[in-house]
């Protein structure tokens, strides 16, 4: 285990206690935001960024991808989006000297907290071949690196190309224009790790991968299902549209192992009575399911839904379903006994969800990771599909599927073929506008990219944002198998453990933030980026950049496709670094739903893309209608004396990213390696709140996965199940256990068993 290097004043020192707290946002959001901005940012810069997110003349957050309601609140405030913020538009900067003072080894030995701490990449850094040094380069040295490379390889399917939810539409565009011009469809992206589940199975059921409904159908929904996410936390403007939902008359049900505090009672920051006032009780039923449960609950509330007089949408099913006898069958056969035995929960319990579901006659079901990162999570959220479609409540006001995706741009990323299974209507597409032959094969998602590297089939990594190793599954195994890469580069704002762990030679390319002014061809550019609900909207920095030598990565990309493909691309590179409204003209003609692109995109908040299932109830699957699915019911069985783990976000982070230390609404304080078990649980497992343990994870293929130095926290989490913060716990989860279909790592699956931790025994670095 490496041990933290002496002089790093980070240590992870638990304190817990409490447990959740009742109510989320208020004044104590503000504060802790506005703590953050100032320390990372100054007071002027403060005033400049968070006056500005999400405004209509401004930049979008670089938080989540929850949308702007139509007139946005002056500070349409979140204090998590205000914690994204700070930690992009810090003054801190990491120079050339900062790599003269660390050495790779000392890198490597830190954490993921105080890398991300140190503050904004300037210079483009190269990592020779045995050197222990970053040293700075031009990016015109850079990019031929990386060109000489890329030219080196037998099969262009020895690059991958990764991308990060951040992306803009106009750099991803080109990006993976750029990559199939070269020739591979090798385009994994962070979405393999994140909602893929949700798009195999809404677009398999519903004929499009995205959720269906916008954010006036919560206004008018009678119920909103809220199963597995923490909106709180990671979707926190949510809350305010959840409060709002409810004034309106939705009742709300809340499915979670955890009773997470913002869907209790919500204090919204933006009404003085929510700064200081009682909140607003969100929540009308809280169902604590175990992990894994939600397949058999969605089933059972479909039987008891068909057993009702009335209680299906008979002439939505005769007109526009598919497959709705085989799939009555199935959930008229659904039972009690494994319902509950799956779920934990009470007949009463699923009783009355199915009363409100019956009493409901526009109902929105909203998930996140909770439920897409199961072994059953495609048949899961396909269940959520039958259950509406029995309602008849798809493509109609106030109703529908609503996955809230993470990344504020990666449903965008998608939209613009960043994908390793693209649509031969996409690649036609492109062929005709860009006169090249697409690769048609498929590519590696994210999980074969790293059984491809390990295996030696991988020349080149490059990665478009984001932190591959500290982010996929298995970290012992995706660090091994990214090291025997040739080489590997790194497009980053901040420095993280990608950067640390590396092929034989590395890259480091700085880029610009959503805050930064972008000058590109010595004009002011704007970008796009595409919500959770498919609505397209310019954002635009006010920011001067972080560094004056910083590039945008559509300048990034257009460069090094020049350099690469040369007289071989009759694609304007030059033309589109130069002026983005010329890349915005090509997506206009190659992506359905663009069209006029560049006019309507000026307007304020921008446009909705079209959405059929939405739109006008036509559902472009196989069949021609929208498909009931009859799966067998599945859920996670764990053996005597194990726990099934969930891998979760604390209040403070942003995935790999480490604001600080502390889990304010679960009670935790200044560190990050603990673990929630339910106290009848730690009973019978002979544990003490406040004992330290390892997490050894149990898998077939007999291979000991360890996290060492947990402190067991009692909490009331489901019966069964315990959780524990990524990316720490990422060493637990097999590279190979994955969603059927998605191919997704199963995060919030994994069987654990509790060990008392070694005496002494050194930890990693926080
Ligand atoms: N501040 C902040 N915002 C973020 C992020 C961040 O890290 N920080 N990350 C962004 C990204 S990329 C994403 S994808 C989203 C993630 O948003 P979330 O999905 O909310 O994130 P998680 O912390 O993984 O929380 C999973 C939730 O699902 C519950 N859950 C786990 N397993 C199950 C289950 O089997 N059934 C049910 N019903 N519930 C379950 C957990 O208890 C928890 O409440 O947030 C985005 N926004
Ligand atoms: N165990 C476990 N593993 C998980 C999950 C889980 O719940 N449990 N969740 C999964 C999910 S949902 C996701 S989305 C992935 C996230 O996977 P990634 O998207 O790969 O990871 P992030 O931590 O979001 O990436 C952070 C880095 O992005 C860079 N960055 C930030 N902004 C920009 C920008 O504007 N441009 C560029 N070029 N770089 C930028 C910074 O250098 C920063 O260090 O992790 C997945 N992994
Ligand atoms: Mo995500």
């Amino acid at each position: 285990m490496p041990q933290p290097p002496s002089g790093d004043p980070i240590q992870d020192a638990p304190r817990t206690g409490g447990g959740p707290r009742e109510s989320a946002a208020g004044l104590p959001a503000v504060a802790h935001a506005m703590d953050m901005a100032r320390k990372e940012m100054g007071v002027r810069r403060t005033a400049l960024t968070l006056l500005r997110v999400n405004q209509h003349d401004g930049f979008d957050c670089p938080g989540c991808a929850w949308p702007e309601p139509d007139k946005p609140h002056t500070a349409e405030f979140c204090e998590n989006g205000a914690k994204a913020v700070a930690e992009e538009a810090t003054r801190h900067r990491v120079t050339p000297d900062f790599f003269e003072r660390h050495p790779l080894s000392d890198l490597a030995g830190r954490s993921g907290y105080w890398l991300g701490k140190q503050g904004r990449l300037t210079t483009p850094m190269y990592l020779a071949e045995g050197d222990d040094r970053y040293r700075p380069v031009s990016w015109q040295r850079a990019l031929e690196l990386v060109a000489a490379e890329l030219r080196a390889v037998d099969s262009p399917d020895e690059a991958v190309f990764y991308t990060s939810g951040r992306t803009s539409n106009e750099a991803a565009f080109l990006y993976q224009l750029f990559a199939r011009e070269f020739g591979t469809n090798n385009l994994p992206d962070c979405s393999n790790m994140c909602h893929e589940s949700s798009g195999s199975a809404l677009g398999e059921t519903i004929g499009v991968g995205k959720g269906s409904v916008l954010l006036e159908d919560l206004y008018r929904a009678d119920l909103i299902v809220v199963a597995g996410q923490n909106p709180g936390t990671n979707h926190p403007r949510m809350l305010s549209a959840l409060e709002r939902a409810k004034k309106e008359g939705a009742r709300i049900i809340t499915v979670n192992p955890l009773p997470e505090s913002g869907l209790r009672k919500f204090r919204n920051p933006q009404s003085p009575v929510g700064l200081a006032g009682g909140g607003t009780e969100l929540t009308d039923l809280f169902l604590q399911i175990r992990l894994g449960g939600d397949q058999a609950l969605f089933r059972m509330v479909s039987r008891l839904v068909l057993e009702a007089e009335g209680g299906t949408d008979e002439e939505f099913i005769a007109e526009h379903t598919h497959g709705f006898e085989a799939y009555a069958e199935a959930a008229r056969a659904a039972d009690w006994e494994t319902t509950l035995r799956a779920t934990g929960l009470t007949r009463p319990e699923i009783e009355a969800m199915a009363r409100m579901v019956l009493e409901s006659r526009a109902t929105v079901v909203c998930w996140a990771m909770g439920l897409t990162q199961h072994k059953h999570s495609v048949p899961t959220i396909r269940e959520i599909v039958n259950l509406l479609l029995l309602r008849g409540d798809i493509g109609r006001p106030g109703a529908g599927v609503c996955p809230v995706r993470g990344h504020s741009n990666v449903q965008g990323d998608r939209t613009m073929g960043i994908f390793e299974r693209p649509a031969p209507a996409f690649l036609d597409a492109l062929e005709k506008e860009f006169s090249f032959s697409p690769p048609r094969e498929h590519g590696l998602d994210t999980v074969d990219s790293i059984r491809a590297m390990r295996d030696g089939r991988v020349r080149v990594f490059f990665a478009m944002g984001g932190n591959f190793v500290a982010a996929s599954p298995d970290t012992a195994v995706t660090e091994d198998a990214v090291r025997r890469a040739a080489l590997t580069v790194h497009v980053s704002t901040k420095l993280n453990r990608s950067h640390c762990v590396t092929g034989a030679r590395a890259l480091i390319l700085p880029t610009l933030g959503r805050t930064e002014r972008d000058g590109s061809g010595g004009r002011e550019q704007f970008v796009t980026v595409e919500d959770s609900m498919g609505m397209v909207h310019a954002s635009r920095g006010r920011l001067a950049p972080a560094d004056r030598g910083l590039l945008s990565e559509t300048a990034i990309v257009c460069r090094l496709a020049r350099l690469v493909l040369g007289d071989r691309s009759a694609t304007p590179w030059e033309e589109f670094e130069r002026d983005y409204d010329l890349v915005r003209d090509r997506i206009a003609r190659v992506v359905p739903g663009f069209e006029g692109f560049n006019e309507r995109v000026r307007r304020p908040g921008g446009f909705a893309l079209p959405h059929a299932p939405r739109d006008e109830r036509r559902f472009p699957t196989a069949t021609g209608k929208a498909n009931f699915t009859a799966a067998p019911v599945e859920f996670p069985e764990v053996g005597e004396g194990r726990l099934l783990l969930q891998t979760l976000r604390s209040h403070d982070q942003y995935n790999t990213t480490i604001y600080g230390l502390d889990d304010r609404y679960r009670g935790v304080r200044g560190g990050r390696r603990v673990v929630m078990v339910n106290p009848d649980d730690a009973a019978g497992l002979g544990l003490a709140d406040g004992d330290y343990v390892d997490l050894v994870s149990e898998w077939r293929d007999g291979v000991e996965r360890r996290a060492p130095g947990f402190l067991v926290m009692h909490y009331p989490t489901a019966r069964g199940c315990a959780a524990a913060y990524y990316p720490e716990t990422n060493v637990l989860v097999p590279l190979d256990s994955t969603a059927d279909v998605s191919n997704t790592p199963t995060s919030k699956s994994v069987v654990v068993r509790l060990e008392p931790a070694a005496a002494g025994a050194a930890l990693p670095a926080p």
